[in-house]
């Protein structure tokens, strides 16, 4: 595909992601992501496939390491605004995903279907757990220039800071990449995030680059204890009481996991 009709489906597909109702759509080259730093410390951290939210590994891949579609030349990541004032977007309502989630999966299953048929570019649908054949969803924002990643350790992104959520789909062509941006709000923040947090999560440097050979770590810095974080979701699970909800005929469990690192942050907040 010569790059005129590459940026010319580009910029279609990007329009029909907000038709359809994304927040924020961007690319991001394969290559680049294939050495982005999430990319390069999971398949190192100890227990990374155990614990809150995995699932059983299908891919055959060790633990951490992506399973990359064959022929996958560029990644479309997708965002939605997860605005404090819906929380219910972000609930789990049982084992059934939350609101948000299904929102997403089916702005990118569309998204799939129209590029196929419209552009005649072949497409993949990337499951949320990596462990399914997931990919790292924060680096690629970052890298299609959705946003930045934030001393919370999660993506900031300028108009709804950190209260999105992300959804990925794969093409077979070298879509340019849209980014990444040049923004920093953390800069001038006291760190509103870290010291919200309820388990204290944020106060041990965890990941070393003298450990991990590489200075791009969780919380930037190594400052963010992905176990710790853990503990405080298992809690919220344990903790979930049935209830009634819309759309359930019997009472069900409604997990709320804890938004404290990210409700804190005030960037986009109007
Ligand atoms: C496993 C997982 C968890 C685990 C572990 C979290 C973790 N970050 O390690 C647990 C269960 C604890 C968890 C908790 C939460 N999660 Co979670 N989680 C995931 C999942 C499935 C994979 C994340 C992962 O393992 N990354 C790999 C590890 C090694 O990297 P990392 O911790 O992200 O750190 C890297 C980045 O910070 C990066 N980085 C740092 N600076 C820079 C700079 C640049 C330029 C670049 C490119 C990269 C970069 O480098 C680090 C590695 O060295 C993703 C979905 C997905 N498929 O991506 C959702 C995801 C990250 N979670 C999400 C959310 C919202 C949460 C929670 C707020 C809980 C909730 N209410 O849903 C908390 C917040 C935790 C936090 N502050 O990071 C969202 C984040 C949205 C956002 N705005 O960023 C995601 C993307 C899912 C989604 N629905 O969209 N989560």
């Amino acid at each position: 595909m010569s790059n005129r009709k590459l940026l010319s489906a580009s910029s279609a597909i990007l329009e029909k992601a907000g038709e359809l109702g994304a927040s924020l759509a961007g690319f991001a080259g394969v290559e680049d992501l294939r050495s982005a730093p999430g990319f390069t410390l999971a398949p190192q951290l100890p227990g990374v496939d155990e614990g809150v939210g995995t699932r059983d590994n299908t891919t055959g891949m060790g633990p951490g390491r992506v399973q990359w579609p064959e022929n996958a030349r560029s990644v479309l990541v997708i965002g939605l605004e997860h605005p404090k004032e819906k929380p219910e977007m972000d609930w789990w309502f049982g084992r059934i995903s939350p609101p948000g989630n299904k929102l997403l999966m089916g702005i990118i299953r569309e998204l799939c279907r129209w590029t196929l048929e419209t552009l005649e570019i072949n497409v993949f649908h990337f499951p949320y757990h990596i462990e399914k054949g997931g990919i790292y969803l924060k680096d690629a924002a970052v890298l299609a220039g959705l946003g930045c990643i934030g001393r919370n350790n999660l993506l900031i992104t300028p108009r709804y800071g950190p209260r999105v959520r992300l959804r990925a789909m794969a093409l077979d062509v070298p879509m340019p990449s849209t980014g990444p941006m040049g923004f920093d709000p953390c800069r001038i923040c006291d760190d509103l995030c870290r010291r919200a947090c309820p388990r204290k999560a944020y106060e041990e440097t965890l990941y070393t680059p003298e450990a991990y050979g590489q200075s791009i770590l969780p919380g930037r810095d190594g400052t963010y204890a992905r176990p710790v974080c853990g503990r405080q979701m298992q809690k919220n699970i344990d903790s979930a009481k049935e209830e009634k909800a819309d759309g359930f005929d019997a009472p069900v469990k409604i997990i709320r996991y804890c938004r404290n690192c990210e409700l804190a942050c005030p960037v986009g907040r109007t």
